[in-house]
């Protein structure tokens, strides 16, 4: 469609950014919290860039008030955390440590007080340790239960100061990188594993959705799920079939459990033809059926081209032309020695010729995030909070003190653009998250992949004075958010 005019955001749109625990707080082991799987994780030399890890991260545990107030500087609308399991309860399942929850009531209440909506994720991929001991983490159905725990704490805490809430973040990424490609905890690589696992997340996630919905009957939760659309490499029909299979695979593998209640019809007799197939009890249904979101959380960083593939294998040189990175979540790659790679008679990963790469070699796709929007809003019927979308980039600040990252501004500027046309379009939304506020810990890139508005003064081996410099793009969003996004558009000017 296009639209000689668009239309204007709506009026309480929220304008956000977004974080995540393990990747600012630090203080790993203060004030009473436990081990995370990344803790232990990060400490398995080589797993991450340089070694990094968050046990500082930026120091947000000790300087979150210095944070929202850069927030309230730039009139941010929403600040969209995750609160670390183990710090709630130490070891998963036992005592509540007040400590904890005070932590995060604390930061609601600075939040709150300068008008910030806050949205709380539960669960961004920092399982307690001690969860991951016992029961081997969400290989278990016991953990459904701790985990009801550690949210009933939250939502009778926070239920009156929290309207907006995340279950879990891109499930099929901390699936696929912790049980596939053994580049996130719990570090496995066995596709049933992880196919089981994540349909124990499944259950955890419709399990504390009816709890919240009991508890916080003025709230709104919905999942955080990690979508990319899927073009076919050629309009021949076999490639747009590999398309479907692809979209079938990567998206309503996950997006059908949350709404509808049941896998995709395909791609589970795929999965059970090859013996990999989730179990599937008879009660899991009902429970799954019963469970609807509010919202749907959806984090857009870019989709993927693939073309038909009937063989059993790959042969050799596919592989070779596979525009590959090896942290990009969104388009890891059938190992060959991996025996169970259900993907390979679906579909086949290409790259895409009309579209540039980040320094990490991630597509940059502004068109296809209203494809995204689109997409989701017309299969599920429910509004979308963008709850993640960026630009990771090496950013340099100058003699003079300044970042100037017009590149960010530009990839925001577009993305935010095709988010108002597909507003236009008819999509639904509440709000729009860019990831992230401050610079932050990359789960296996460092900290030289930088996402924020903020600037934060530390490398990945000297911490420095963690100093928070505000960057040219923190004063273009802030003049978005007085706006009400009303300057979008193909021209871009940035006030300072
Ligand atoms: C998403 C995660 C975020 C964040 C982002 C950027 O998948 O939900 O936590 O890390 O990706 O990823 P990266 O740091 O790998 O560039």
């Amino acid at each position: 469609m296009y639209h000689q005019n668009l239309e204007e955001f709506p009026e309480n749109f929220l304008w956000g950014s977004a974080s995540a625990a393990y990747q600012i707080e630090g203080a790993f082991d203060e004030d009473g919290k436990g081990p995370s799987v990344w803790d232990t994780f990060s400490k398995i030399p080589g797993k991450t860039f340089e070694n990094t890890n968050g046990d500082i991260a930026i120091d947000h545990y000790h300087r979150y008030k210095e944070d929202v107030r850069l927030m309230a500087e730039m009139g941010l609308k929403a600040y969209r955390f995750s609160v670390a399991w183990s710090r709630i309860i130490p070891d998963g399942e036992g005592e509540i440590n007040e400590k904890g929850l005070s932590f995060y009531e604390n930061l609601v209440d600075e939040l709150l007080l300068y008008g910030i909506e806050p949205v709380l994720t539960l669960y961004h991929w920092d399982m307690p340790q001690a969860l991951q001991d016992k029961y081997n983490g969400w290989e278990s159905r016991e953990v459904i239960g701790s985990f009801k725990k550690y949210c009933k704490a939250l939502f009778e805490r926070l239920g009156n100061k929290v309207k907006y809430w995340v279950t879990f973040n891109e499930q099929n990424v901390f699936t696929a990188m912790g049980y596939r490609w053994e580049t996130h905890p719990p570090n496995v690589s066995d596709v049933k594993r992880m196919f089981e696992a994540n349909h124990v997340v499944n259950l955890a996630n419709a399990e504390v959705i009816n709890l919240f919905h009991e508890m916080v009957p003025e709230g709104l939760i919905g999942p955080s799920f990690g979508y990319g659309p899927m073009y076919p490499a050629t309009s021949n029909p076999a490639d747009i079939l590999a398309a479907e299979n692809g979209n079938d695979f990567n998206n309503s593998w996950w997006l059908d459990i949350y709404c509808k209640g049941r896998y995709p019809v395909f791609t589970l007799k795929q999965l059970k033809k090859n013996g990999i197939a989730p179990t599937i009890l008879p009660d899991d249904e009902e429970l799954l059926v019963s469970a609807k979101p509010d919202f749907l959380g959806i984090n857009f960083y870019h989709g993927g081209t693939v073309q038909e593939n009937k063989l059993e294998k790959p042969i050799e040189n596919q592989h070779k032309d596979r525009a590959f990175s090896a942290t990009d979540p969104y388009l890891m790659q059938p190992k060959e020695e991996q025996s169970q790679s259900p993907e390979i008679p679906m579909f086949h990963s290409v790259s895409n010729p009309y579209l540039e790469k980040t320094n990490w070699g991630w597509e940059i796709d502004p068109v296809g995030f209203r494809v995204a929007l689109r997409e989701v809003y017309a299969r599920y019927d429910l509004p979308i909070f963008v709850t993640e979308n960026g630009l990771g980039a090496i950013d340099e600040l100058t003699e003079s003190g300044t970042i100037e990252d017009d590149y960010r501004i530009d990839y925001l500027n577009a993305h935010i653009l095709e988010m108002k046309k597909a507003i236009t379009d008819g999509v639904e939304m509440i709000g729009y998250c860019s990831w992230s506020f401050t610079d932050l810990l990359s789960w296996l890139n460092g900290y030289k992949k930088r996402y924020g508005f903020v600037y934060v003064d530390r490398t990945e081996q000297d911490v420095k004075d963690l100093q928070r410099i505000p960057k040219k793009s923190y004063y273009w969003y802030k003049n978005i958010i007085e706006t009400n996004g009303e300057n979008i558009t193909n021209k871009i000017e940035v006030q300072k």
